[in-house]
């Protein structure tokens, strides 16, 4: 049966390619991420430097699939560990159809901006910017910083959004996907990233770390999952994972008071495991000292950086 008003576009209008999401630390790059594909997948915090990795998220829209890839919050960088982890973000825009590139517009950033023109050098690949947390700046301010914008980047766009509470972002969708290359579907119609439950539910304890402890700790925490094993016909999740960090008062304040602490943060992983998976987990928490580790290329590499 042929029906050319219905179903879906024929392969040749339809639009697919890789969009890099790419900026300063802390401007909402992650919270973004979640926001477009309706699923908590990235982890996010007050405090910079929260990803670590490339995070891939899958949007499926009718006439298009666009594949993100979060990035680590790019600045530059003088530990060993913040070096690995730009690192990462400068390789991700090597695979960029498209480069979102996202600033704070309620806290303008010199040095940041300045860093962002020096790395996307105008022509090199097509940009188009969103001006993220809208919600906390006034309309007359905005109009000259996205002008400012205009004219450092030379994006195809600007678009302002605020990524926490959704305004602006289907626009923005709208517009990264007219950039996008004619192309079929490149991941399977239910696809949402290519990490493993594994791999978020060790995200999500780290989540955790970060919010719940002050300055040094979350910097200095990497978290390992030892075991995953599904029980009662997939009810229940067993889940034993290990927090890292580099030097032995940091695990006494993880551990806090009477373990008040790491049972504060084991329960509030628990909670999103449990959402994430659609079933019961028990998780076990071990906090352990690994020395120095975020100077230890070996100790990094184990840890997944
Ligand atoms: N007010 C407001 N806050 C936001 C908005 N978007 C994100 N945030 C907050 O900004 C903080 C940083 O958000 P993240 O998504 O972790 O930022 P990021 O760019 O991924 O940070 P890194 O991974 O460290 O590079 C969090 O506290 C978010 O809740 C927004 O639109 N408005
Ligand atoms: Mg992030």
């Amino acid at each position: 049966m042929q029906d050319s008003s219905s179903g879906p576009p024929a392969v040749s209008d339809f639009r697919s390619g890789f969009v890099v999401i790419f900026g300063p630390p802390n401007v909402g790059k992650s919270t973004l991420l979640n926001r477009m594909l309706g699923e908590k997948i990235a982890i996010t915090s007050r405090k910079p430097q929260t990803t670590r990795n490339r995070i891939l998220g899958v949007v499926h829209r009718p006439s298009a699939q666009m594949i993100f890839l979060d990035t680590p919050g790019v600045h530059s960088p003088h530990k060993p560990l913040n070096v690995r982890i730009v690192d990462v973000a400068l390789a991700a825009l090597e695979d960029a159809d498209l480069i979102l590139v996202m600033a704070d517009a309620a806290k303008p950033d010199p040095a940041a901006e300045r860093y962002l023109a020096n790395t996307l050098r105008p022509g090199r690949r097509p940009k188009v910017l969103a001006l993220n947390k809208i919600d906390r700046v006034e309309k007359p301010a905005l109009l000259g910083l996205m002008q400012r914008w205009q004219d450092l980047l030379d994006p195809l766009a600007t678009i302002p959004i605020s990524a926490k509470h959704g305004h602006g972002v289907d626009l923005l969708l709208d517009e990264m996907e007219s950039r996008l290359p004619p192309g079929p579907p490149l991941f399977p119609e239910d696809s949402l990233t290519d990490m493993s439950e594994r791999t978020i539910a060790a995200e999500l304890i780290r989540e955790k770390v970060f919010r719940q402890t002050g300055e040094e700790i979350p910097h200095a925490a990497a978290v390992t999952v030892e075991q995953f094993q599904e029980e009662e016909d997939g009810a229940l999740v067993r889940i034993a994972a290990t927090i890292h960090v580099e030097r032995a008062p940091q695990k006494g304040i993880v551990i806090g008071k009477g373990g008040g602490k790491l049972k504060r943060i084991g329960e509030d992983a628990r909670r999103e495991i449990e959402r994430l998976l659609g079933t019961r987990v028990f998780l076990r928490l071990f906090v352990r000292v690994q020395k120095n580790w975020t100077r230890d290329p070996r100790a990094m590499r184990r840890f997944g950086y």
